[in-house]
């Protein structure tokens, strides 16, 4: 077999259109493909891993069903958009992801038309697709779509909720896809998470769900005065079979799901139904981050970006070393902070969301009532040391310099007139990063430590 024909539909699918050729019984087939042929780029050349593998029903199934780039599809973070990339015109520049000169690891606006909306910071999905949405309600553009995939590690933010609460009030045409692999870059956490679970195993809802669905789909044929009777025994259902009422439709959102991300015909099957049901809603989509890949749906967070490997080992590459290198940063970071945590019982940690990549995570398991991953929630964060500092304790913040923005108001103003709050840590991230994440030149180096500008 050449390696050419290794890709049977791949070869012959460069747009959406070409996709939408291929028959349903055959698009499982496309996604093993897809998965393949990012799998056999990406060991080569870097980049994001797991989350794209995750999202490879997803894409083809969105992009099947949907009319894109006529429909907007916004990806939040971005950082899964491989497949989205590969099935959009770009499969044969796929192997220029994020290098000088080629395309860009997150969507990009003037990069494609199928690239809705610049991002590379977390959470700003929903706001994007509902800005869309209204739009084109105004425009009188009726059947568009807008669709907004986030994951459960980024409907941590507060941003999200921003655009919940809004939308809820907007009678416009917005379908929220909340991809939940129950990660973040490390495991997701919060009082959403457990929410989720709740539901997703709930197996009293889920049976009912599933034959109500089947309901839905049958009588709706029969026009909308039977669906929206079929609509209220369901949410009825969904309120009292989950402890309590449904988040999502508290905030006006119709909630559909969990469903299976992985079985691509069922997805292709929802979002068809879904299509003809107006209205902000939201469909809660099961996904495993690495799925596909043996070792990175083990450990998910080291195959998040893993870098370079051999893809049938699976062994990482590592550059090779001229000689003995200093500890890293980050790790020195997190042992110094148990070393001063123990001489000091008001010191603590706080990380939002990237506990191994600063390292806060070798305090968390030490020192776990000492130490906090706060959720994808940068302003949270320092708001949140600055309130443990009004109480006399001495919190280290650390923030990616990338994500900075998002804080740094709250650094200014609620650290800065807070005089108690000192400590805050804020961290640089390595130069070159920002290339791909757009934080500013001058937060690229060097520590901000707002602690000494503001006196406080
Ligand atoms: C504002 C902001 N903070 C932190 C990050 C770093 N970051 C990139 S991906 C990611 C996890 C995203 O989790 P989720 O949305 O669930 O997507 P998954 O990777 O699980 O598919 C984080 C924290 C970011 N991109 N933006």
């Amino acid at each position: 077999m050449t390696e050419e024909s290794k890709y049977r539909f791949l070869d012959n699918i460069n747009l959406p259109v070409d996709l939408k050729k291929v028959s349903e019984e055959d698009l499982a087939v496309v996604c093993d493909e897809l998965r393949d042929f990012i799998i056999d780029i990406v060991s080569v050349k870097g980049g994001h891993f797991g989350a794209s593998l995750g999202v490879v029903e997803l894409s083809v199934a969105l992009h099947y069903v949907f009319n894109t780039p006529y429909d907007q599809l916004v990806w939040d973070v971005g950082h899964q958009a491989y497949g989205h990339k590969i099935l959009t015109g770009r499969k044969d520049v796929f192997h220029t992801n994020r290098i000088h000169g080629g395309i860009s690891g997150f969507p990009k606006r003037k990069e494609s038309e199928y690239d809705t909306f610049g991002v590379g910071h977390s959470s700003t999905s929903i706001s994007a697709a509902l800005g869309m949405a209204v739009a084109s309600a105004y425009k009188g553009e009726t059947e568009r779509q807008h669709i907004a995939v986030i994951g459960d590690g980024s409907m941590t933010a507060g941003m999200a909720f921003e655009g919940m609460n809004h939308g809820g009030t907007e009678n416009s045409n917005l379908l929220v896809i909340l991809n939940d692999n129950c990660m973040a870059i490390d495991p997701n956490v919060g009082a959403l998470k457990e929410y989720l679970t709740d539901i997703t195993t709930s197996q009293t809802y889920n049976k009912v769900k599933d034959e109500v669905w089947k309901l839905l789909g049958k009588i709706s044929k029969f026009g909308p005065d039977a669906r929206t009777i079929v609509q209220k025994v369901e949410n009825g259902l969904k309120a009292t079979l989950l402890k309590q009422s449904n988040l999502f439709e508290s905030l006006n959102f119709r909630y559909f799901g969990p469903v299976d991300g992985h079985d691509v015909n069922r997805l292709v099957e929802v979002m068809r139904d879904l299509k003809n049901i107006p209205d902000p809603k939201i469909l809660h989509v099961l996904t495993v981050k690495g799925k596909g890949y043996k070792l990175a749906e083990l450990d998910q967070t080291l195959w998040h970006a893993p870098g370079l490997f051999d893809k049938v080992t699976g062994e990482i590459i590592k550059p090779v070393k001229k000689g003995p290198e200093p500890p890293k940063f980050q790790d020195v970071f997190g042992h110094t902070m148990v070393e001063l945590a123990k001489a000091n019982p008001k010191i603590m940690g706080i990380t939002p969301a990237m506990p191994s990549g600063c390292s806060l995570n070798i305090m968390m398991k030490e020192m776990p009532d000492r130490a906090f991953d706060v959720g994808i929630a940068e302003q949270h964060a320092v708001t949140f040391s600055a309130g443990l500092a009004t109480q006399g304790m001495v919190p280290f913040c650390n923030i990616y310099s990338s994500f900075m923005q998002r804080a740094y108001d709250q650094g200014n103003t609620r650290c800065g007139y807070t005089k108690p709050a000192r400590g805050i840590l804020l961290r640089p991230w390595r130069p070159g990063w920002c290339r791909w994440t757009n934080a500013p030149w001058r937060l690229r180096y060097g520590f901000l430590p707002l602690h000494t500008q503001h006196g406080c």
